[in-house]
């Protein structure tokens, strides 16, 4: 099988998991606002193992995807609605959301 630059990606931020996670003592957690179409804060700090729960203040649905696929997606939130992931990461991950592809933010998990 040949190696993508997806393939690489992946690779480079899965492979440092195991050893972050062992070596941190406590998850933190962190909120995310989704509100009039942007997220807030756009750029967010993280560790593995922490939380970050996405809630929409919006009418319109939005979600939050990571955009290299499978590392991290809510789902549709209503207004009101959250959703909270769990960091499995290191690296910076860009986010965008689906319905309305021009909102875009990031995590960058250390
Ligand atoms: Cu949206």
């Amino acid at each position: 099988m040949p190696i993508t630059r997806r393939s690489l990606l992946t690779a480079s931020i899965a492979a440092p998991l195991a050893a972050a996670l062992a070596t941190r003592a406590r998850a933190a957690t962190h909120t995310v606002m989704i509100r009039n179409f942007a997220y807030i804060p756009a750029s967010l700090n993280v560790a593995p193992g922490d939380t970050v729960t996405f809630t929409n203040a919006d009418r319109a649905l939005h979600t939050a995807t990571s955009s290299q696929d499978g590392v991290f997606d809510t789902g549709r939130l209503r207004q009101g609605q959250s959703a909270t992931v769990t960091i499995g990461f290191t690296g910076t991950a860009q986010y965008f959301c689906k319905i309305h592809p021009r909102m875009r933010a990031s995590l960058t998990s250390a």
